[in-house]
């Protein structure tokens, strides 16, 4: 079961300038950071506000590593934006086979490595009326390396 908005996934060109854009605008501070190689990413996740499940909502702002990963190929193309979102759900496992079973196109065959230990899975964007949708399975709170 989908539980909450984990993240919103936010692509940048300057990942130092996006974040002290947050800060001096709203107050947001960064609440983790670090580079996912597999995913060709550099990112800081801003925490919005916790949530009634035990999880959290973020900002999650990339800045691409390479120009060849999926959010150096999405910025090329569009600019900067909003590039996915992302549902919580304590079992991403059980979720995304269930959502595969009704015809969207799920990306990885088993859940990969996430922002701060949490495992995600992704939904192709042109199954979900345009929208890259990622599912969030968050690490326990003991596991949570920040
Ligand atoms: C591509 N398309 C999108 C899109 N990216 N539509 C909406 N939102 C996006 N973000 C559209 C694109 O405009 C094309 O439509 C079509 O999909 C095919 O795109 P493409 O440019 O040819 O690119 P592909 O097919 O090589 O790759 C697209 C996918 C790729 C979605 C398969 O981006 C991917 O594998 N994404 C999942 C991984 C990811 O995004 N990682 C970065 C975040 P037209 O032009 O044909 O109509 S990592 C993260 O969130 C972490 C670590 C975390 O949360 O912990
Ligand atoms: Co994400």
């Amino acid at each position: 079961m989908l539980t909450r908005i984990d993240h919103i996934g936010i692509a940048c060109f300057d990942l130092d300038k996006t974040v002290e854009f947050y800060r001096a605008t709203y107050g947001f501070e960064v609440f983790h950071s670090e580079v996912n190689e597999e995913q060709g990413v550099r990112e800081a996740m801003l925490k919005i506000n916790e949530t009634s499940d035990g999880g959290a909502s973020y900002l999650q702002l990339l800045e691409p590593t390479r120009e060849d990963s999926a959010v150096g190929k999405w910025l090329a193309k569009n600019g900067e934006g909003v590039h996915h979102i992302a549902f919580g759900t304590a079992d991403v496992d059980g979720d995304s086979e269930a959502i595969r079973g009704k015809g969207v196109r799920v990306l990885y065959d088993e859940p990969r490595k996430g922002s701060m230990g949490s495992r995600i899975t992704f939904l192709h964007p042109k199954d979900c009326h345009g929208v890259l949708t990622e599912l969030v399975t968050a690490a326990p709170p003991s596991e949570t390396d920040h």
